[in-house]
């Protein structure tokens, strides 16, 4: 068997996605998700002129070894744009192997360790009636478990609460305040949990945005109300930030999102500074990689929370539903929906009822795509936004 084609499919179904589709001889398609948030077209030209046009005549097979080459071989490691690109190929080559073998891909990761995999939706509120009527559409949906994210008084533009206009091309500016914010949350969890009973498991992402004692302050004040996880709460770069959050808190740490490879995560798992990881199955080099971070987490009793908002696709999110399928260490899994347009582009097979994902049991990923559908939503160049403190400083995300 041998890669004939292989091809980037950039398209903008209500957001931004990017595909790697590759063929082989035999007739068989494997499909990966390449899409990197607001730096979308880097990893489609990495892909498309350094990559994919050595992958033609090789055999799709030899994923591990495809993997290797990827990495060790082009000098330059790591970074969001090269582990998306690796992820791209990685998630085809798995699509295709499963495909050969007649298997949804779950099995060949060592089959199902559970029945269906949980999720946790999101809801947001500028004050706390809003951020309830959003608790309850999330619970009509099925949801068991929410990411709680709330306005903070004083401030008019707080990331994924208040849609900001923008100028069309460029990135929305948006407001912080740490004092505001660390005065204000605890009050926001205690409400929540007056309101929707002791049971249901409430998350928190504070996007990076403290320093290690700011967020072991937070930690402590939202102990009382037993948060699943806490979420990048200092800058992730800095490993040992989370030593002094540790030292002052029980609360579970989750860390992850924008990883590259185990190397992100060496400190935090070694001296267990954390209890999820959360990278996605895109951006840290695929399948292959990301099977290997969680059984090195499972040694450590770490579980897995892999990203999953929207721009991962659901190319990305079918991978995701398979390994958490198969792994032992699975914690949760992100799941906050897609914009109504991509479901005529793709077709992800997997299945949300309850509040859990159910990968498909068709061969492979399960994923189809309808390239029609995909010409009639181009690419749209977009950004993500950043913050400013109130005197314009610029802030950490
Ligand atoms: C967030 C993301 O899902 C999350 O936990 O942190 O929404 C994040 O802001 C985006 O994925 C950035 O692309
Ligand atoms: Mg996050």
């Amino acid at each position: 068997m041998k890669i004939v084609d292989a091809s980037v499919l950039v398209c903008g179904p209500g957001r931004n996605y990017v595909t790697v589709r590759i063929e082989t001889d035999e007739g068989v398609t494997g499909l990966g998700d390449a899409t990197l948030n607001g730096r979308e077209l880097s990893v489609a030209a990495y892909l498309s002129e350094h990559v994919l046009p050595t992958l033609i005549g090789g055999d799709p097979q030899r994923i591990e070894d495809t993997w290797q080459q990827l990495y060790r071989g082009a000098y330059w490691r790591r970074g969001p744009v090269t582990m998306a690109a690796i992820a791209a190929v990685d998630l085809a080559l798995w699509d295709i192997k499963a495909k050969v073998a007649g298997l949804p891909l779950y099995q060949l990761l060592g089959g199902a360790s559970r029945d269906r995999v949980r999720t946790y939706g999101h809801a947001a509120g500028r004050d706390l009636p809003e951020l309830f009527d959003s608790v309850r559409a999330r619970q009509a949906e099925g949801y068991q478990a929410i990411r709680i994210q709330s306005g903070i008084p004083g401030l008019q533009r707080v990331y994924s609460i208040a849609q900001t206009e923008n100028t069309p091309g460029m990135p929305v500016v948006e407001d912080w305040d740490t004092a505001a914010y660390l005065r204000h949350i605890p009050g926001v969890f205690e409400a929540v949990r007056n309101e929707f009973g002791p049971e249901l498991p409430l998350l928190h992402d504070v996007h990076h945005r403290l320093t290690p004692q700011q967020s072991a302050r937070l930690a402590k004040s939202l102990e009382p109300y037993d948060l699943f996880w806490l979420e990048d709460c200092t800058p992730a770069e800095d490993q040992s930030a989370l030593r002094l959050v540790r030292q002052h808190s029980t609360i579970p740490l989750a860390i992850g999102e924008v990883f590259n490879t185990v190397f992100d995560y060496q400190t935090l798992i070694t001296e267990r500074l954390i209890d999820f990881v959360r990278s996605p199955v895109t951006h840290f080099g695929g399948v292959t990689a990301v099977k290997k971070l969680l059984d090195f987490a499972a040694l450590y009793q770490i579980r897995s929370g892999l990203h999953g908002p929207a721009d991962i696709s659901p190319v990305g999110m079918a991978a995701a539903v398979h390994l958490g399928l198969a792994v032992h260490n699975f914690g949760i899994q992100e799941y906050s929906g897609y914009p109504a347009q991509a479901a005529e582009v793709f077709h992800p097979g997997y299945t949300f009822t309850d509040g859990h994902l159910r990968p498909s049991e068709a061969p492979g990923l399960g994923v189809t795509l309808d390239e029609q559908a995909m010409a009639a939503h181009p690419y749209r160049r977009d950004y993500l936004p950043y913050n400013r403190l109130l005197d314009g400083t610029l802030h950490d995300w």
